[in-house]
């Protein structure tokens, strides 16, 4: 993220089967996807995810993230894993007790833990109810910086704004602008994110990467992909 801002492609391993996600990675990182999070919000189980992350690595040379919903979706088959506090659950869980059950199989399997704070911004959608959250609302961007820079306070190193999957509209770019003003460390942003003019709208107030899912599992990589990972391109200073 030195160099720009770069674009996440999200895979659910219980969507899209090994190789429907290698066809899909393949075709995300031919476009410029900068790598791939693997992840989906129930029923993950450890075979399922290894044997998606399998076949992404060995479609793609790039990083094979997982984005867990517990501890069942560790594999290492896969890079790295977001080692996320979900900042404004009401779930003890989720925000630390999950963590200290997985830390150890994270330690064991050799998965790079990258220490994040994930925000749920309304709607939230499935996340925001499987995950219990108190949603920041979408006109209080006072909320959303709070909860950022308590997680940068509290040493994490990334901030994950997310709408929730398949959201009818992306978080609020003031959110995103007030978030980015007040940090220091990256920003993450995702959920219904589906033109270039949404994402041209976020990397302009600053978000450091976008992340979709939903655009590659309704269309492939067809045009609305294309011209969200353009604007990426166009914000990392190419053509
Ligand atoms: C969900 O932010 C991601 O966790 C992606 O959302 O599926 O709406 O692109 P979409």
């Amino acid at each position: 993220m030195a160099e720009g801002p770069i674009h996440f492609t999200l895979i659910d391993p219980d969507k899209s089967p090994s190789e429907v996600a290698g066809r899909v990675a393949a075709g995300a990182v031919a476009h410029g996807s900068h790598a791939i999070l693997l992840g989906g919000s129930t029923g993950m189980t450890p075979s399922k995810m290894g044997a998606t992350a399998q076949a992404v690595k060995t479609a793609v040379p790039v990083p094979a993230i997982i984005f867990p919903e517990g501890p069942g979706s560790l594999s290492p088959e896969a890079d790295a894993v977001l080692f996320m506090s979900l900042l404004n659950s009401r779930r003890l869980d989720l925000v630390v007790r999950a963590h200290a059950k997985a830390a150890p199989a994270v330690r064991a399997l050799g998965l790079e833990p990258i220490p994040l704070g994930y925000l749920v911004i309304e709607p939230g959608m499935r996340v925001g109810e499987v995950g219990e959250v108190d949603a920041v609302p979408r006109d209080a961007p006072d909320v959303a910086v709070g909860y950022a820079l308590a997680a940068q306070y509290l040493g994490m190193r990334f901030v994950y704004l997310e709408a929730g999957s398949g959201a009818p509209a992306p978080v609020p770019v003031p959110i995103v602008r007030a978030v980015r003003e007040a940090l220091s460390i990256p920003i993450l942003v995702g959920g219904g994110i589906r033109s270039a003019d949404e994402a041209r709208q976020l990397l302009e107030a600053g978000a450091n990467a976008l992340v979709t899912g939903t655009i590659t599992e309704e269309e492939g990589v067809g045009p609305a992909f294309r011209g969200i990972l353009d604007e990426v391109r166009r914000a990392r200073g190419g053509d």
